[in-house]
């Protein structure tokens, strides 16, 4: 069936917006009840750090190592930031923002990479959509911002993993509704979470260790299968002959100019399998890429591969299996290889991965990864330090408590492959005896996206992952994913589709697995 692009799709979250809190305080009471926080909230674990009351839009200075400076474009808003004593170890750091002006919901943004930073861009956007939001360091500063494979503080910190693995979220959930209800009086009516990468995978440790501390789950390109993603990463790395040094040296290597040819070979093998040559693969997994087209004849030495780089594009573009033969992570989705995140990846290993191994596993700071292998990749996962795999398809009790979760992978994602989202799905799927999982999980795939964002399809619908070429704040539900879970949440009105706008600002409709985009010779739409 073609379902039709989404102009008749209901717009629903203005209505649920009438649910505001009767305000008749002006900007002097909130700010009274603003600094009075600090003074009189006990709650268990926690301290109070500062409370200000932000009454216009202004650039506020964040303290740690993740970032200076940070925009509020939502003001007027209460700022609270606090410490959770998690165990005589650890702590998880938080900022709470409460809008004057609140519709009732509170959101727990996610992290990035090895994250510990507060997601300030999540905090902003979500407080400017009138939520009342919580973000955590996830038990550790730094992590973030310029360096998002830091992972020095987990040394031989198990309790730091563990904030990191399941816990910081979860605490940040708990603390932050009991200041919301301080400040406003009253319980959020719903709670939310959103997040994208590690916050994918935040999010749905959320669902399966904590099904009650939210009705909606947003979480994006989900870091889930997390120490066999993080192997995967440095596997890949080693099919180029990284971290040998330098990996330039190696006959495996692919210079960029190479690489863009293979780019343009993968295009002129596939773009069209979807119908369109636009520079998109719709479905990476339907491209069978034969490197051996760009193989050198004879005597060619220029513009063609070697048969080892031959054989190093076959091992990027296959399933990374383990040493008896198991599936561990899905494959590098073709196509991928043209993200500007990607080079980096090649060109050593990714930090992601030498400094989980360094830090978590081997707690060895002096790791040498020359060898780096199967027997690494299958060692962290049997280790797998504060059950951080999240791989687990039983969300049961999310479902029975009528939970809803919404996820998104784009299809170019170069970091973490989008087929393991349909993996997930799958495992779900059967883990649940439910051959759909419409009623309370749902998972758009978004063709021509890279991680979290960028790439050249219709990456912006709402997700909040600024940063990462994503642009302006889409408010109506059809085409904002987080207002479409509020929508599902309150409304009971499931998202068919969600309608993502391109850099270009050309649109188009994002399909829900296992359908897939199909162009009917006017319109993209979905299809069984
Ligand atoms: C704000 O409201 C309080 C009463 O709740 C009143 O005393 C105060 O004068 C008002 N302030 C402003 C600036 O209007
Ligand atoms: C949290 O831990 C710190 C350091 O151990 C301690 O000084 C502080 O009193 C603790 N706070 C609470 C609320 O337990
Ligand atoms: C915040 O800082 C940026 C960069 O310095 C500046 O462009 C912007 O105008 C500032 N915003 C406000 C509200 O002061
Ligand atoms: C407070 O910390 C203790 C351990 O230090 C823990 O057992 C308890 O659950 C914590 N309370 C909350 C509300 O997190
Ligand atoms: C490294 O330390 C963690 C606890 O922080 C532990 O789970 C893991 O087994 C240790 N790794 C090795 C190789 O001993
Ligand atoms: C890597 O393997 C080679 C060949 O087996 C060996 O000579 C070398 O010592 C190993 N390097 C490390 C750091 O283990
Ligand atoms: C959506 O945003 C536009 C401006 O970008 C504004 O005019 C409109 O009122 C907004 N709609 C809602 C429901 O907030
Ligand atoms: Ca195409």
């Amino acid at each position: 069936m073609l379902c039709p692009s989404a102009a008749t799709v209901v717009i629903l979250f203005s209505t649920w917006t009438l649910s505001a809190a009767a305000s008749s305080q002006n900007h002097t009471d909130w700010e009274t009840s603003c600094l009075s926080l600090q003074k009189n909230l006990q709650l268990e674990n926690t301290t109070i750090l500062d409370t200000t009351y932000i009454a216009e839009p202004q650039n506020i200075t964040t303290p740690g190592i993740c970032r200076s400076t940070a925009p509020v474009n939502s003001a007027p808003l209460c700022r609270v930031q606090f410490v959770i004593n998690t165990t005589s170890s650890s702590a998880v750091h938080a900022e709470a923002w409460l809008p004057d002006t609140w519709y009732g919901r509170f959101l727990v943004a996610g992290d990035g990479g090895l994250g510990g930073c507060l997601d300030y861009d999540a905090l902003d956007y979500t407080t400017s959509l009138h939520f009342a939001s919580v973000s955590t360091d996830n038990g550790h500063d730094g992590g973030g911002g310029s360096d998002p494979g830091d992972a020095h503080q987990f040394l031989n910190h198990p309790e730091v993993i563990n904030d990191f693995a399941f816990r910081a979220i979860h605490v940040g959930a708990v603390i932050g509704k009991q200041i919301v209800q301080a400040y406003y009086t009253r319980a959020a009516a719903k709670s939310y979470f959103l997040g994208c990468s590690t916050g994918g995978r935040q999010g749905t440790q959320a669902a399966l260790k904590f099904p009650d501390d939210f009705d909606g789950i947003l979480g994006g390109a989900p870091a889930t299968d997390f120490n066999n993603a993080v192997g995967a990463l440095g596997m890949i790395s080693r099919a180029f002959g990284a971290p040998t040094s330098p990996s330039e040296a190696s006959p495996k290597w692919i210079t960029p100019d190479l690489w863009v040819l293979v780019t343009t070979e993968i295009l002129r093998q596939c773009d069209a399998l979807d119908g369109v040559v636009d520079g998109i693969i719709a479905e990476p997994d339907s491209c069978e890429f034969r490197p051996e087209a760009l193989q050198c004849n004879g005597d060619e030495t220029e513009n063609c591969l070697t048969p080892t780089q031959v054989e190093a594009l076959h091992n990027l573009y296959s399933p990374l299996y383990g040493l008896q033969g198991q599936l561990l992570y899905p494959r590098f989705p073709p196509g991928a290889e043209a993200d500007p995140l990607t080079p980096a990846r090649f060109a050593g290993i990714h930090p992601f991965a030498s400094n989980w191994f360094r830090f978590v596993v081997y707690n060895d700071t002096e790791h040498d990864f020359s060898n780096f292998s199967l027997t690494d990749v299958e060692l962290g996962d049997q280790i797998n330090p504060g059950g951080i795999a999240t791989f687990d398809g039983d969300l049961s009790a999310f479902r029975t408590r009528g939970g809803k979760f919404l996820t998104y992978h784009g299809s170019r994602d170069p970091l973490l492959s989008p087929t393991n989202s349909k993996r997930v799905y799958d495992l779900i799927s059967h883990t649940l005896s439910l051959p759909l999982l419409d009623d309370f999980y749902r998972l758009f795939l978004v063709p021509g996206m890279g991680h979290c964002g960028n790439g050249l399809g219709a990456n912006s619908f709402g997700q909040g992952i600024l940063g990462f070429g994503v642009n302006g704040i889409a408010n109506s539900s059809s085409h904002n994913i987080l207002l479409a879970l509020v929508d599902w949440v309150e409304g009971d009105v499931a998202p068919d589709t969600i309608i993502g706008t391109a850099v270009d600002g050309s649109m188009r409709t994002h399909c829900r697995y296992p359908q897939r985009s199909v162009w009917n010779g006017m319109v993209w739409g979905c299809s069984n």
